[in-house]
């Protein structure tokens, strides 16, 4: 059985407040592979190989990185996704998951470090039990990471721009197709899925929200992969392990 490391559920109707781990549970409801979760809440980082989440627990093995799982996984399992895709297809899946993780993930961290009503504060899954220090050195952290970066040095004006030049792209490039790629998932799919899920659920004011809301094809694309794949144990509480 695979089991998918997480932080633990959140915010009402999070599994989980990291992207990476929704991306992970949506490949596993896609491809039909059975899993369980385990929720390690702020002791993630005594087990993680890569000192992030996710990572899976698979016959013995510990495989992190959400790409490599995934690679994991098809080897393991068979690649019932992605197999009917061109080179064109997969070039173009390439560059959409490289500019939603390594820029949109950006965007949504600025967000949600600097919201004004500290949401990762209340959130248990992620800092439950956490005192005011230690979640004031999380933000301090995460604040630190993300001006490195450049996001955090950005202004609202400056974010709400790069957010909505991201979205805008997706939205035209999903145009009438019920997926990414076309008629059938894919596991770029995967990707734009958790993140764009996130983004429309965020329980924090959000430019990315409002930027992703205009764009109806996007709406009723995650209302279908959500019905679709979602609609039985939505936050796998069900599927839920002990830490032990
Ligand atoms: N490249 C990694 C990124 C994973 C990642 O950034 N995870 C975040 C949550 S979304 C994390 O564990 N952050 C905790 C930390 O950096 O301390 C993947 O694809 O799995």
């Amino acid at each position: 059985m695979v089991i998918l490391n997480r932080f633990g559920p959140a915010w009402g109707s999070f599994g989980c407040v990291s992207q990476f781990v929704l991306k992970i549970e949506t490949y596993l409801r896609m491809a039909s592979i059975e899993f369980q979760t385990r929720s390690l809440g702020l002791e993630f980082a005594e087990t993680a190989p890569k000192g992030k989440l996710p990572y899976i627990d698979h016959n013995g093995k510990k495989i992190a990185d959400s790409s490599f799982i995934i690679e994991y996984l098809k080897r393991h399992f068979g690649d019932s996704l992605d197999s009917h895709l061109t080179p064109i297809d997969l070039a173009i899946g390439h560059a959409v998951q490289r500019m939603v993780e390594d820029h949109v993930w950006w965007l949504m961290a600025q967000e949600r470090w600097w919201a004004p009503e500290n949401p990762y504060w209340d959130t248990p899954g992620l800092l439950e039990g956490a005192d005011q220090t230690t979640y004031d050195e999380f933000q301090a952290e995460n604040q630190r990471k993300c001006t490195e970066h450049g996001v955090g040095a950005f202004s609202p004006d400056e974010l709400r721009a790069r957010g909505k030049a991201d979205m805008d792209a997706i939205a035209a490039l999903l145009g009438d197709q019920t997926y990414l790629l076309g008629q059938q998932p894919s596991s770029f799919d995967t990707t734009v899925y958790a993140f764009l899920w996130q983004i429309l659920n965020a329980p924090y004011n959000s430019a990315l929200k409002d930027s992703a809301s205009s764009h109806g094809n996007l709406v009723d694309y995650i209302r279908r992969i959500e019905q679709k794949f979602f609609s039985h144990d939505p936050m796998s509480l069900a599927r839920q392990i002990s830490n032990s």
